[in-house]
Order: structure tokens, then sequence, then C-alpha cells
């Protein structure tokens, strides 16, 4: 059992967003795990953390006395909810606090919290009690008392005895249609709990022990899910309660985010990521860069409209094939360069490397168009398959090289000094 000695903050961990197997700084984690840590991210929560951590306390002091620890996680709110937090230390020795000040976001707060935990078991609540508190004891008996071996415990709004307290008819519709949508993009990740958005559940650390996780989005449950070594899940209905202090961070940006984050697990998770992590094809760059093409070839169209059109500019059509193609590759480059190999951009970022990788891209592509037009007439004139089916493998042969000797040549990830 390890308390907390002085009322010092917990140092922000800058390794990867990887749990580790064992407590940090522990022999195999033997003597020094304990059986639970719970994560409370804040973000001006100064209203709510007295009494969420007094709770809890309660609460866990009864069931587990002294073999648990809370980790208030606050990104240096302005209303200075860590400093609060970390003047409640005395008072409760189970707490602890990490103030984060280079780092922001609800999902990688939890994750940081989690890799300087000691527990067995780890666990998530809002900060703004709007998880009812008692529900944490049915979930930790399920993961630590069952008879079978349980990985994961959700409390869930639509499980039995779940709800929601009183959300707008918007809010609840966007909630589901959320659901609906990543039950199309993700069935084998949100199909498997009623309730895949609750920001309420406890996990066992060697479930998701040695796995990368990704900050993205407010939902760090599908990561937990997609990424995990998730077996056995149990469902605790609860009913979400209204905020009673302190406002909510929910913006559109979090709707954006759950989208790229459903996206991300997709081409990462997937049937299709197994093979590509097999044969080492990078599916989902692949797919990212033919997205971009197709945005390529609205750009072209919308040119040769414009410029060439009798009822527009009329200008003599090649030399508005010639232009309309040319602007379309710079489109086609600056998304490739910002979002399908944004990471490998990211790490050289001066302008004459962004030029140099521009005029690359550009000549492959040229080449492209040659490989284009050849297997084109091959296609049509030796075998006599119908031009737009000819077509169309053309497309899908010139992508791929374009896709293929751009990642080799263009964006290579390179020495950086
Ligand atoms: N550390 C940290 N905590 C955050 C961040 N964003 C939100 N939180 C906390 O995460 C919990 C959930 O955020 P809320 O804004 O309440 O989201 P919600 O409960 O889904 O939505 P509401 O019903 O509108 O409250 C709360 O305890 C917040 O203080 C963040 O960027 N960093
Ligand atoms: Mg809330």
């Amino acid at each position: 059992m390890r308390l907390n000695s002085s009322n010092s903050l917990l140092s922000v961990p800058s390794s990867s967003l990887q749990i580790p197997e064992f407590p940090v700084g522990t022999n195999e984690g033997v003597n020094e795990s304990i059986e639970f840590s719970l994560v409370i991210p804040t973000y001006n929560e100064a209203a709510n953390v007295c009494k969420i951590v007094a709770t809890l306390t309660d609460l866990l002091d009864e069931f587990i006395p002294g073999d648990y620890e809370l980790i208030v996680v606050d990104d240096d709110s302005p209303d200075r909810t860590w400093e609060i937090a970390q003047s409640l230390m005395p008072e409760y020795p189970q707490l602890k606090v990490m103030r984060r000040q280079n780092e922001r976001g609800l999902s990688s707060a939890v994750i940081r919290g989690w890799q300087v935990a000691s527990g067995r078991v780890l666990g998530v609540i809002d900060g703004d009690l709007q998880h009812p508190p008692h529900i944490l004891l049915k979930m930790l008996r399920a993961i630590t008392e069952g008879a079978e071996v349980i990985d994961l415990a959700v409390a869930s709004r639509h499980a039995s005895g779940g709800g929601v307290s009183s959300w707008s008819v918007l809010r609840r519709f966007l909630s589901r249609g959320a659901q609906v949508l990543g039950l199309v993009i993700l069935p084998e990740v949100l199909g498997r709990v009623s309730d895949p958005m609750s920001g309420y559940f406890l996990v066992r650390r060697s479930a998701i022990a040695g796995v990368t996780l990704n900050p993205i989005g407010y939902k760090i449950l599908l990561e937990v899910i997609g990424r995990g070594k998730i077996r056995k899940i149990t469902e605790v209905g609860y009913v979400f309660q209204e905020r009673e202090e302190g406002e909510s961070k929910v913006t559109w940006k979090q709707y954006i985010e759950y989208l790229h984050h459903l996206i991300l697990l997709r081409s990462s998770t997937g049937r299709l990521a197994q093979l590509s992590h097999h044969f080492n094809i990078p599916i989902g760059r692949f797919i990212r860069f033919a997205l971009v093409g197709l945005s390529g070839v609205f750009v072209d169209m919308t040119l040769l409209y414009l410029l060439s059109d009798p009822t527009t500019l009329n200008f003599p059509l090649t030399r508005s094939k010639i232009l309309a193609s040319e602007i379309a590759i710079y489109n086609n480059f600056l998304w490739n360069d910002i979002w399908t190999f944004g990471d490998i951009s990211r790490q050289q970022k001066q302008w004459h490397q962004r030029i140099k990788r521009l005029l690359k891209f550009n000549i492959i592509c040229l080449a492209g168009l040659v490989i284009n037009v050849f297997v084109l007439n091959i296609l049509f004139n030796k075998f006599g398959i119908n031009r737009y089916v000819a077509n169309l493998i053309a497309i899908g042969i010139a992508t791929i090289w374009n896709f293929w000797i751009n990642l080799k040549l263009s964006w290579r990830v390179t020495e950086v000094k």
C-alpha cells in the first residue's frame, strides 16, 4: 500500500501512450500494486472536485480500505481545479493529483493517469458528478469478485436500470445517431456493449497493457475495446445525472473527432488492418490517398468546365485540361502532405523540403498519367474490354503506382537533423 506522503503533484509521463504491464517503479508489481486506481479527468471542475473526492473516498474506504487510489488529472484548468484537488490531499491520503500543462484532451488525460497508476484494475469517472458513484462498487465487484474473469465493466445508460435524466430530444438523437454510425463503421467494437459512448468504466490492467492507445476524441472506451485484449465484458445500468455545477465541454468538434476516431480505429484494427499488417501494406494511408485522389477528380472536372466550356471561358480543350490537371495535382499534393502523409511531412517542414516533395509528386503523377493512358489502350484495343471498365482498371493501376512511388520517393522518412 502506497500513500502520498507529501502533497506534491504527480509528474506527467512524456512517453508514448502505453499502459505498463506493471505499475511503474515496482518489481513486477508483486508487492507494490494495489487493487484499484480510479482516474478523474477534470477541466474547470472547481465546484465539483471536493464533493466527488469525498463521495468516492467514503465508498471505497468501506469496500477496499487503503487498497485504492484516486487520481485527478487536470489540464491546468483556469479555475485552478488542480490546486483545489491538491489542497485536499492531506485530508484524503488516497488522492493523487496531476496537473498537465503541455497536453490537452479528455482521452489522453485518462491514459496519462493510468500510466502512473498502481492498480490492477484501472477505472475512469467524470469529475462532474454526472456518473453516480455508487455504481462503481457494482462494477468493481463484478471485475474483482466474479466467478469468471471479466476484463471490462461498463456503466451503461442503455442497460437495464439505465437512462438519461433529462436530455433534450436533439442530444438524445445525436447520441443515438453517433452510436448507429459507429455500429456501421466499426460493428465489432461498438456492437460489444450497449453504451459504447460511456465514459464510466473499469478495465483490468492486463487487458490494455502494452498497446499504444490513441489520444484522439472523447471516447476512450472505443480505444480500450478496439485495441485492448478484452474477453468478457459486463454492463451495469446507470442514470446519467444532470450537471449541477460547472459547464459542459462538449462541442461540435467532439462529433468530428468521433468520426475521425472511428475511421482511424477501423483502418488500424479491422480485418483489412490485420492483412495490411501481415503483408506490410499501409492500407490506412492508401485509403486516404485514394480519397484525396477523388477530391482531385472534382477539382479537375470543375476547372475543365470553368475553363473550356463554351458557356464559360471557352479556352481550347487541351490547354484547359493541362491547366485543370496541374491544379488538381497541387490540390492533391496539399491534402496528401497535410493528411495522408502528415506524420512524415511534419518532420520535414522547411520550404525547400516541401517544394522538393511537390516536384517529385508532380513528376510521379505525370508518369502515372502515361501509365493510365497506356493501360487503357492495351485493355481496350488488345483485349477488347469495355472502355469504361478498362478506364477504371487503368485508374486503379495508376493510383497504386502513384501511391507506391510517392510513398517510397516523395514522403520518404529521411534522417532529420
Ligand atoms: N483533463 C481533462 N478533462 C476533461 C477535458 N474535457 C472534459 N474533461 C472532463 O471530463 C469529464 C466529462 O466532460 P463533460 O464536459 O462533462 O462531458 P459530458 O459529461 O459527456 O457532457 P455533459 O453532459 O454536457 O456534462 C468532466 O469531468 C470534465 O471536467 C479535458 O480536455 N481534459
Ligand atoms: Mg459531464
